[in-house]
């Protein structure tokens, strides 16, 4: 007879796409936490509570940042969603430091 009809085998590129991958993507708009200066606190006490508060924050950077807010009145410590922004803010406040959060 005449010519066999060949159909390729299909490629893995032409394969259905599989289903996107999903990613750990916070769908929650961000916060802002600020940290404000204040003319009694001792520096010793804002860096300790900056580390015991806000996670994974180094030695270098609570000094930095607590030197930002002497300087020029207040820092950004961290920046999430809006319930742990009020969390961290509140533990701010409790350990006798100025806090306030508000969207980035
Ligand atoms: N200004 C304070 C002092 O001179 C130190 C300080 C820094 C306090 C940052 C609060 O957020 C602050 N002892």
């Amino acid at each position: 007879m005449g010519l066999t009809t060949y159909t390729a085998p299909a490629l893995a590129t032409e394969t259905e796409p599989r289903e996107k991958t999903r990613r750990e993507v916070s769908q929650e708009p961000p916060y802002k936490v600020i940290l404000h200066n204040d003319d009694y606190t001792p520096m010793e006490h804002v860096v300790a509570v900056l580390r015991k508060v806000i996670p994974r924050m180094s030695m270098r950077r609570a000094v930095s940042l607590m030197i930002e807010a002497h300087t020029r009145g207040k820092a950004v410590v961290h920046k999430c969603h809006k319930e742990l922004a009020e969390l961290y803010a509140e533990q701010l406040k409790s350990e006798g430091l100025t806090a306030t959060i508000e969207p980035d």
